[in-house]
């Protein structure tokens, strides 16, 4: 139950030049109130709903399912709600999330790979130090994940860390989130001396960080639950890497190692900028139209 006013300030769809040149500095930038109260309570409705529907599958259309071992006390699970949520997929796939984190990454189209929430349970272990891309069937240096908090994020239950520019600094490889926090400085060192950035955020907030971004987050010391919605978009045109990871297993048994990954409907475009300057360029032929002085 949301009990907040809501106020006149719309979700936003494009970075600011300084929120963009953050993000390719550091591989992560965080947008304070990035969804209204209203938004955030939808988004989060929607998200409840979805989960509650997927009972113990972790994955929509797929099968995958909990456990109870240390990974699923780092947090509850569950990915590809949009395809249960038209209100989860209004959002997340949405031409303002899409465009925001197409924009921050520099991409002329950007396919949604899955969304899925992460909610840190009461007492939930942390989420080891680990990079996102090594997850994902491809490897790309411009992917790019949303996070958006659904409850205030803090240090107390679980907010997220940053490592700034360790997206420049690593590969494609990387650990599992597993009991050893560390396993990520075993395999590169040289992040070890790079000082954390905590990442508290107000229900609503979002942060946005390249998948080569190395990050964590804390444990959840407190007996409230510390719930995230996030997606995981990437360039249109990248290829294959062999990994099939969450794709459907009949979309994978196609595919080879540098084949396009353009599947319509399981990968779908969120973002399309030649489409939105056509769009403008109509829009502003017919309004000058619309003016022309008529005798
Ligand atoms: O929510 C968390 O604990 C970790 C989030 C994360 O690793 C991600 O969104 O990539």
């Amino acid at each position: 139950m949301c009990h907040w006013l809501d106020y006149p300030v719309g979700m936003r769809s494009t970075p600011t030049p300084a929120e963009i040149a953050t993000y390719r500095r550091d591989g992560f930038v965080v947008i304070a109130d990035f969804l209204t109260p209203a938004e955030t309570c939808e988004l989060a409705a929607a998200t409840a709903e979805a989960v509650a529907r997927l009972g113990a599958s972790k994955l929509a259309g797929g099968d995958w399912q909990e456990g109870d071992g240390y990974y699923d006390q780092v947090f509850l699970q569950r990915i590809n709600l949009w395809k249960l949520s038209e209100t989860v997929k209004r959002y997340m796939l949405g031409p303002q999330f899409g465009r925001f984190a197409a924009e921050l990454a520099g991409v002329e189209r950007l396919r949604c790979y899955h969304d899925q929430t992460l909610q840190k349970q009461p007492w939930a272990n942390p989420t080891a130090w680990h990079l996102d891309d090594p997850y994902w069937p491809f490897s790309t240096r411009d992917a790019i994940s949303t996070w958006v908090a659904l409850d205030d994020a803090t240090y107390e239950n679980g907010c997220l860390y940053f490592l700034p520019g360790s997206h420049r600094m690593v590969d494609f490889r990387g650990p599992g989130i597993d009991v050893n926090m560390a396993a990520l400085f075993a395999m590169y060192p040289e992040l070890a001396s790079i000082e954390p950035v905590a990442a508290p955020m107000r229900a609503g907030s979002a942060s946005f960080h390249n998948g080569l971004t190395a990050h964590g987050a804390g444990a959840n010391m407190t007996p409230r639950w510390r719930r995230a919605m996030t997606a995981a978009y990437f360039p249109d045109g990248a290829t294959y890497n062999g990994q099939a990871g969450i794709l459907p297993p009949a979309y994978a048994a196609t595919l080879s190692p540098g084949d396009v990954l353009e599947h319509a409907s399981e990968l779908p475009i969120v973002h399309d900028a030649a489409s939105i300057r056509e769009t403008a360029a109509t829009r502003g032929a017919a309004f000058a139209q619309s003016e022309t002085p008529r005798a």
